[in-house]
């Protein structure tokens, strides 16, 4: 089956700078996508959005370029609760990817368990209004009771406007519950004012709250620049991610978000996506956290 792009979409970045920064050993990038393709793996009737391609084989030689070793694919809205593409890439990565799903109340045992088998670690929950029709949080926690004993956990998307109405529903997740993006913040705040300070609550006041430091080139109303002679890439961002980054240091993760969905006005270079790290995580002890021993926990427990 063909399908046409959303108009106005850009597509992934072309050609990728190699980064300045080096990865250290067994980095994890624990935020990606793979997009069909449609002609194999159909988009869902029900998407928001059409993506381009952008398939396993392109998210691997990324992953090989900027010098991670290992993915977390997560499943995006365009491929509704289908995890075919999903769980095919899982299969083709073997033990170099993990996987987190999107699955419907009435998923069967038989099915989690096939989904586990092929590397799925957990489900998403998404509350973006322009993304999906959310289902009602009854739904959702019947999901929740029935992946908790596999010892999944659920990551969850929001903008920061919604944090407040969501954050009861959120705190009585029983599992471990990775927030995507930092929750949005919009940048334009401070990173010590009352919307911020909201998330950086739900942290503090519950330790099964993990957050991704991912998505500075959504989030970031600055955009890359250049400043005496190097690139710097999304600093309004920076303070953000470095508050939690310091607080939380065991339960941070990083993912590049590639093939960086619904962007229409600017298309990162991935490679200055890595080396925006070096602003969020100064000292390699702190990248070592951030990209290997915490994801490892997460994702790789057997061998963490
Ligand atoms: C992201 C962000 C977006 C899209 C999705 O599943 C999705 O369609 O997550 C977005 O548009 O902000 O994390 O990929």
């Amino acid at each position: 089956m063909k399908f046409e792009k959303t108009p106005g979409w850009l597509d992934f970045h072309p050609h990728p700078s190699k980064p300045k920064l080096r990865l250290p050993a067994g980095a994890v990038d624990a935020h990606c996508h793979v997009f069909g393709p449609g002609d194999v793996f159909p988009y869902a009737p029900e998407r928001k959005y059409t993506p381009c391609d952008a398939g396993k084989a392109q998210l691997f030689a990324l992953r090989d370029l900027l010098g991670f070793e290992r993915n977390v694919i997560v499943q995006a809205t365009c491929h509704g609760a289908d995890n075919r593409a999903l769980v095919d890439a899982l299969q083709s990565a073997g033990n170099k990817a993990r996987g987190v799903a999107t699955v419907k109340p009435d998923v069967s045992q038989a099915q989690l368990q096939a989904l586990h088998e092929a590397g799925v670690r957990g489900v998403r929950f998404n509350f973006v209004k322009r993304l999906v029709d959310t289902a009602p949080t009854e739904a959702l926690m019947s999901i929740a009771e029935k992946i908790k004993p596999l010892g999944w956990h659920i990551v969850i998307y929001f903008e920061a406007a919604d944090l407040a109405e969501y954050y009861d529903f959120f705190t009585s997740l029983p599992t471990t519950v990775v927030v995507d993006h930092m929750g949005r913040p919009d940048v334009t705040q401070p990173a010590d004012g009352p919307e911020f300070d909201l998330f950086v609550k739900l942290m503090r006041e519950h330790p099964n709250f993990w957050s991704k430091l991912s998505c500075p080139e959504r989030l970031s109303v600055t955009g890359p620049k250049a400043l005496n002679g190097e690139q710097h890439a999304y600093t309004d961002v920076v303070p953000f991610a470095r508050r939690l980054m310091q607080e939380f240091p065991d339960r941070v993760l990083f993912g590049t978000d590639w093939p960086h969905p619904n962007l229409k006005d600017h298309m990162p270079d991935d490679g200055l996506l890595v080396d925006y790290l070096a602003q969020i995580a100064p000292s390699e002890a702190e990248r070592q956290q951030l990209l290997v021993h915490n994801p490892m926990r997460l994702y790789w427990p057997e061998e963490a």
